[in-house]
């Protein structure tokens, strides 16, 4: 896939090869990783160029940053099965923050103060309901077709649970189960009302459910009968207002920026339990919802529950929808088992890239409006481009100038081709070059994204690509390689790679957007916690039969108690608020043999409540470095027989 001339080649040409990059592609699917290692061009692996010669945009020293020189984007990255959402500072590619959401955390506590028990969900007996999770997807929250920094939210892919993240303290404060769905995937806030033209902000947030279960969950053998959900997540409360049936599957999902329409692609619309089957079709489809005619519905009764769910679920299938005056789904016939689903940022098109296809698939979002009205015969003619651009396409980011980047899995490559020209090729224009520069990354590359990509305020400045396998960019350490996140410049005529990092596996998604739009607070107030320890003077210890609460107050470089005491057996509730209200002045809260760590930052409180252990003295200290009598920071937990 090196010479971009076999792309202008006639259609008899492009689809012969087609079939045979269908096999090459399979191929490469099947056998793993290892079968990647030697590139299907047979290029020797590409070194990248410290700096190349065009870099004079951004250029090869944007990422490295003077000592004391503040990055000019934020990136929010998924954290794979560390369950967690990751803050990097861009370009520099420097990791700030990860914030716990599915998953317990040691460094904050999170998992072990009943705050955040509360937030993840805990079984009758106080235990966490779940211990793992598997992020794969975060979007923010829009505003004019822009960020507005309210929140982000990201999947838990094992669980089917949505984390909200506030976005002024960088904290998970919400998490929903969905109802009768596995595998939740591909995550996108809507980015306007579809109706009220006064909510020109997010209020919905759609999910899409990637494995089909037989509904109610049965256990039922036959996988043709497995169905998915796509669901719907209120912004604010965070509960589910409804789901909608599908054939198929859903995978990734993109949303429209008039917010009439949400779309998620489907690789397995065979409905399939085994691979082999799941690509058996030579086009699966992406799916269109209609959302103002799918709430219509819900709110005129015309729904069904499963199991204990109350949950309306709306009826989207094919067979169901066939009248598009009526319809609240429509399925684009897109090839084969497709990959990533992106909006640009010029708000025309959903642009589908063909996975075991080489091919980009660009849907023209006004036509599939005008098929809903009744004014487009074939739902077909919405798609407006079906190019060819490499192996293994996945994930598309934009530039704001008219230009996709799409990762090429097998290829080990980012395209970036011209969307308007692939449109006039697609039409018959023949001529129009639609390839615009090709990069070798280091190696398979999955998630992509650029500034501002999926919003009308796209820059074209970075691209950052996720590499699955980083091989031999880094020392080895053990079997387990580091993933490699590359940083590109985006701002010329050609792509210029910036630098690569390692990360820990195994990120997915992420976005990048500019610095100014997020506005963090450093210190929390007293009153946002009503269990919260006012004045040292409230200190103290009371006791309700075996329950024991503990009321202290951290201030550098005393807790307010210097000791207290309890007897072994007590059930013990110690409420902790940090008095301090200097920004980054946190302290840690350990006890010996407890199982307890925590964290209080500045005016926050938490909670966490355990069993006292047997009878001795418990040094309970700071451990969070919070001043020069840090070490001297320490209360003792005085445990009675
Ligand atoms: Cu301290």
């Amino acid at each position: 896939m090196k010479d971009d001339s076999t792309l202008s080649a006639s259609d008899t040409t492009v689809w012969g090869r087609r079939r045979f990059l269908n096999t090459a592609a399979l191929a490469g699917l099947t056998m793993g990783a290892a079968a990647c290692t030697e590139k299907e061009s047979g290029a020797a692996p590409a070194t990248a160029p410290a700096a190349a010669p065009d870099a004079a945009h951004a250029g090869a020293n944007a990422t490295h940053l003077k000592p004391g020189e503040l990055d000019t984007y934020y990136g929010l990255w998924s954290g794979g099965h560390t369950g967690d959402m990751r803050v990097l500072g861009l370009p520099s590619g420097r990791e700030l923050l990860r914030i716990p959401c599915f998953v317990p955390d040691a460094l904050v506590g999170w998992g072990i103060t009943n705050e955040s028990k509360a937030i993840m969900g805990t079984k009758p007996n106080g235990a966490l309901r779940y211990t793992v999770g598997d992020t794969h997807h975060t979007h923010a929250s829009y505003k004019d077709g822009n960020y507005d920094g309210r929140y982000a939210w990201i999947n838990d892919k094992i669980n089917s649970r949505i984390a909200r993240i506030r976005l002024d303290y960088f904290i998970c404060d919400k998490i929903t189960q969905l109802p009768n769905v596995q595998g939740f995937h591909g995550i996108f806030p809507d980015k306007r009302d579809p109706v009220d033209p006064a909510i020109n902000y997010t209020t919905r947030v759609f999910c899409g459910g990637e494995f089909g279960i037989p509904l109610p969950n049965s256990g039922l053998e036959d996988a043709g009968t497995y169905r998915s959900l796509f669901s719907c997540v209120d912004a604010e409360t965070m509960e589910v207002r409804w789901q909608v049936l599908i054939d198929g599957n859903c995978d990734l999902v993109a949303t429209s920026y008039d917010g009439k329409l949400a779309a998620s692609n489907q690789y397995n619309t065979e409905m399939g339990a085994r691979y082999e089957d799941m690509m058996s079709a030579e086009r699966d489809a992406c799916i269109f919802f209609n959302i103002a005619r799918i709430e219509a519905a819900v709110k005129a009764g015309k729904f069904k529950t499963f199991g204990s769910s109350k949950v309306p679920v709306v009826d989207g299938t094919q067979a169901t929808n066939q009248d598009p005056t009526t319809a609240l789904t429509a399925y684009v016939s897109v090839p084969k088992n497709p990959h990533g689903v992106n909006a640009s940022p010029d708000q025309k098109y959903f642009i589908c890239a063909g996975k075991l296809s080489p091919t980009a698939t660009v849907i023209e979002l006004a036509k599939v409006l005008e098929w809903f009205d009744g004014k487009v015969e074939k739902l077909d003619d919405a798609i407006v481009a079906e190019v060819e651009i490499g192996l293994g396409p996945l994930h598309t980011a934009f530039d704001g100038r008219g230009n996709a980047y799409t990762t090429l899995f097998l290829d080990s490559q980012i395209v970036k081709w011209n969307v308007d020209a692939a449109i006039k090729f697609h039409a018959g224009d023949k001529a129009a070059k639609y390839v615009v520069d090709r990069l070798d990354v280091q190696y398979q590359p999955g998630h992509i994204n650029g500034s501002q990509s999926e919003t009308i305020a796209a820059d074209g400045k970075y691209l950052a690509v996720g590499c699955k396998f980083s091989k031999d960019r880094f020392l080895p350490v053990g079997p387990l390689h580091a993933e490699n996140e590359q940083i590109i410049d985006m701002s010329g005529e050609k792509m210029v790679l910036l630098a690569d990092h390692p990360v820990r596996g195994e990120p997915h998604d992420f976005i990048i957007f500019k610095r100014d739009l997020v506005k963090p607070k450093q210190v929390y107030s007293l009153d946002d916690f009503p269990n919260a320890v006012k004045d040292p003077k409230d200190s103290g210890v009371v006791r309700n039969g075996k329950k024991v609460t503990v009321k202290m107050t951290s201030q550098a470089p005393a807790f307010s108690l210097r000791e207290f005491k309890v007897k072994a057996g007590d059930e013990v509730t110690l409420i902790l608020t940090n008095l301090d209200k200097i920004e980054d002045l946190t302290h840690g809260f350990a006890i010996p043999n407890h199982d307890v760590n925590f964290i209080v930052n500045p005016g926050e409180t938490a909670s966490v409540t355990f069993t006292a252990g047997d009878p001795g003295v418990y040094w309970c200290y700071c451990t969070h470095f919070c001043h020069a009598l840090h070490l001297e920071m320490r209360t003792r937990m005085i445990v009675e027989a």
